[in-house]
């Protein structure tokens, strides 16, 4: 009895491990500019995403979606440091969405969507 619980809780442990140890090996998003829910001047500007990890450029993407135009691939290129994507834009005013994909260095791709909005000045 005492064995059996011993072994379901071995087992309960490495599952957490087994969950836990690729979730931080994945890119995820940090901060970044614009931030999620913000705002950003309309005309041009200079998003800035960082990551907790080292992202490959080449084999990532980011997606302007604006409500009524065409979806917009923007050029990316990398940052200051690894963990940094960079790319310039115009932006409209209204809401609208940044829509990443990124590959980590571990091989695995993870994706998200930045919501936020473009003010006249
Ligand atoms: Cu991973």
């Amino acid at each position: 009895m005492r064995a059996h619980f011993l072994l379901r809780r071995g087992l309960l442990v490495l599952g957490l491990f087994g969950v836990s140890f690729p979730a931080t090996a994945h890119a995820i998003l940090m901060d970044g500019y614009p931030a999620p829910n913000g705002t950003v001047p309309a005309g041009t500007v200079a998003i800035r995403l960082r990551f907790n990890s080292r992202i490959d450029i080449a084999r990532s993407q980011l997606t302007l979606v604006v409500p009524g135009r065409d979806d917009q691939r923007l050029q990316i290129r990398p940052g200051p440091t690894p963990d940094l994507m960079e790319a310039d834009t115009i932006m409209a005013s209204g809401g609208m969405q940044l829509h990443w994909q990124v590959l980590a260095i571990d091989g695995h791709i993870t994706r998200g969507v930045i919501g936020f909005t473009g003010i006249a000045r």
